[in-house]
């Protein structure tokens, strides 16, 4: 019988462990409230593409080197350097597509684009930006509504950056 007694009391004190555990995990909670997200790991790259649409305005095409930055709510990052599919992009009316690897960010919120102010009348008219990746099948996709000028037209003292924070 007293075997039977110390079996149930530890059986007991493990429910209210147990229990003591679940209630120090407020966050665990929280997870599943939000859209069930695809968690990349830290180390794991995706393909990004990523479309870029020039205005037809005079001078809205550039040659000069154009750089993006996306970021998701955490502050994690990915940055992509000059792009540059071969061609002669970001040139008036054209529509600019690249495809480019780099760390996985699930849910995207923040983009700064950045010109390096180079070659003839260099000031670029963007329309949109739209990113997507597939991560495990799973698509996150966003797209900029910009529809200005990057930096001010022909002001070159004006910011070589812009930013739309989503997050
Ligand atoms: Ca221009
Ligand atoms: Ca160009």
């Amino acid at each position: 019988m007293m075997a039977v007694a110390k079996f149930a009391l530890l059986l007991v004190t493990l429910l209210m462990l147990t229990h003591d555990c679940q209630a120090l995990e407020p966050s665990s909670g929280r997870l599943e409230e939000d859209e069930a997200p695809v968690v990349a790991t830290s180390y794991e790259l995706c393909i990004y593409t990523i479309v870029t649409e020039t205005g037809k305005k005079t001078g809205a095409g550039t040659d000069s080197a154009i750089s993006l930055r996306i970021m998701d709510k955490e502050g994690k990052e990915v940055y992509f350097p000059a792009l540059d599919n071969g061609n002669n992009d970001f040139e008036k009316g054209s529509i600019d597509t690249f495809s480019l690897q780099g760390t996985c960010l699930t849910r995207f919120c923040k983009l700064i684009l950045y010109t390096d102010y180079t070659g003839f009348f260099p000031s670029w008219f963007v329309e949109t930006v739209s990113i997507s990746l597939v991560i495990r099948g799973n698509e996150s996709q966003k797209t900029w509504q910009l529809h200005q000028w990057l930096p001010k037209e022909d002001d070159a003292t004006s910011p070589r950056f812009l930013i739309k924070d989503d997050c």
